[in-house]
């Protein structure tokens, strides 16, 4: 299996494909990368970052790739650092995923009920058409609602029914109900089902990335929908609970690596 992860370089921070690498690969599969941009560190909380769009570069990647008769089973993107990347996708999911592949789009935008520096409601317009061509999406919940034109927070099962005229498999992650935080999804049928956990306090950047490489990596090894995010909502789970204790500033990212082996005994259970 090989999947095609699309997303930034932040070279600080531990989010996109600095965690995509690693937690795919570990589920042994192949994790081929189209790098979108790269960033001195993510953009969540540090001043001065240096930011490189890879845009020009991205094209020419395509270009040889396509010298070479690539595909890919899964081609799953997260960070895209401006619109005309949102339409790169749309072209790579033409041009490099095989028949019956799947595509996988983060639509990363925001979190804690902002937008990150740097997106306008263009991109996020554009991101909704991205949305209709996936074949699972897994917004945050504020990436949830503003897909959804909905104000947060918006409780999961509305968000849910409002996300399935975009894309008939949403997952929703980070929805916060009491001492408990849950992932909405649907199941075959599209009927809304939900999976909690304790919540821990404290937001870390690249939770999302974690999940979402977790998501795809267990997706990819042919395990069901269903088991892959409950497989990769433990992990994330794991991960923050372990790092509430082990990093003392949260922008520097998740304590992920430790929690590696356990979740890939989960995986073979
Ligand atoms: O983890 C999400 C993310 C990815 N990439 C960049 C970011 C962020 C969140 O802040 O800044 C560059």
């Amino acid at each position: 299996m090989c999947v095609l992860a699309i997303n930034d370089i932040s070279c600080v921070g531990k989010c996109s494909l600095c965690v995509s690498l690693p937690i795919i690969s570990a589920c042994g599969v192949t994790c081929d990368v189209l790098p979108t941009a790269l960033l001195s560190t993510h953009t969540g909380g540090f001043e001065g970052y240096t930011f490189l769009d890879l845009s020009s570069q991205m094209d020419k990647i395509c270009a040889h790739w396509k010298t070479l008769g690539l595909s890919f089973d899964y081609v799953y993107s997260g960070y895209l650092g401006n619109p005309t990347q949102i339409d790169a996708v749309l072209q790579i999911k033409k041009q490099f995923l095989k028949k019956g592949g799947k595509l996988i789009v983060d639509p990363v935008m925001g979190d804690s009920g902002k937008l990150y520096d740097g997106f306008s409601d263009a991109f996020v317009q554009k991101m909704k058409t991205l949305c209709t061509q996936a074949d699972y999406i897994l917004p945050n919940a504020t990436e949830a609602c503003v897909l959804t034109d909905t104000p947060y927070p918006t409780d999961g099962q509305t968000l849910i029914e409002k996300l399935k005229t975009l894309c008939p498999r949403p997952i929703v992650t980070g929805i916060l109900e009491g001492n408990d935080i849950a992932v909405y999804y649907t199941d075959e049928t599209g009927e809304a089902k939900k999976y909690s956990s304790k919540n821990v306090e404290g937001f870390f950047c690249g939770a999302g990335d974690v999940f979402a490489s977790a998501f795809v990596g267990t997706l990819a090894q042919g395990k069901t929908e269903e088991r892959a995010l409950r497989l990769a909502a433990d992990f994330t789970s794991a991960a923050i609970r372990r790092s509430a204790k082990s990093v003392p500033d949260k922008r520097y990212g998740l304590d992920f690596e430790r929690e590696i082996f356990t979740f890939l005994k989960n995986c073979n259970d």
